[in-house]
């Protein structure tokens, strides 16, 4: 009987432990570290990319970084390319003054995905022509990682748990 509740007891610990360090390494992803222009810097001519710096090599593959105007247009030119712990993506000539929100969405090294916000201020208006309308290619893109699988995972990893603890509890003695 002892010996029963002492398994009973390790399989609920076991179960606590693989949640908790489920719960951790959740958050254990890349980190932003910095971005040039620095978040919340005036600028007062248009920079000619933008690049965002993690504290750890990043995935190459779903990479998204795009700078949205004061205006509501696109202002980065192509594609972003990764480089290591960076992603960089090159900006069209700027036009009107105001906040140009930076807009990232990364894979973690460890597989996670990792978005964020960061910006900076053009002071002086320039002369460049603005690329697609943001609100629209949000509209057109569907949202972004469903959040079922991990309800899933984690009722499965519960009623796993359970059933070892019944299994043991209906053994014969
Ligand atoms: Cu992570």
């Amino acid at each position: 009987m002892r010996r029963r509740v002492g398994l009973t007891a390790f399989v609920l610990l076991f179960s606590l432990v693989a949640a908790v360090f489920g719960a951790a390494s959740a958050t254990a992803h890349s980190r932003l570290v910095s971005s040039d222009p620095a978040d919340g810097a005036n600028v007062a001519t248009s920079p000619p990319a933008v690049t965002l710096t993690f504290n750890e090599a990043i995935q190459e593959s779903f990479a998204v970084l795009t700078v949205v105007g004061p205006d509501g247009n696109f202002w980065q030119q192509g594609d972003p390319s990764v480089v290591g712990p960076a992603i960089k993506v090159n900006l069209r000539p700027l036009g009107p003054a105001g906040t140009y929100q930076i807009n990232y969405r990364v894979t973690s090294a460890d597989g996670h995905p990792v978005e964020g916000k960061r910006s900076f201020t053009l002071t002086a208006a320039g002369t460049g022509t603005p690329g697609p309308s943001a609100q629209q290619a949000a509209d057109d893109e569907s949202d972004g990682l469903p959040i079922w699988p991990f309800i899933v995972v984690g009722v499965v990893v519960l009623l796993g748990g359970g059933g070892v603890v019944v299994w043991m509890s209906r053994r014969p003695a």
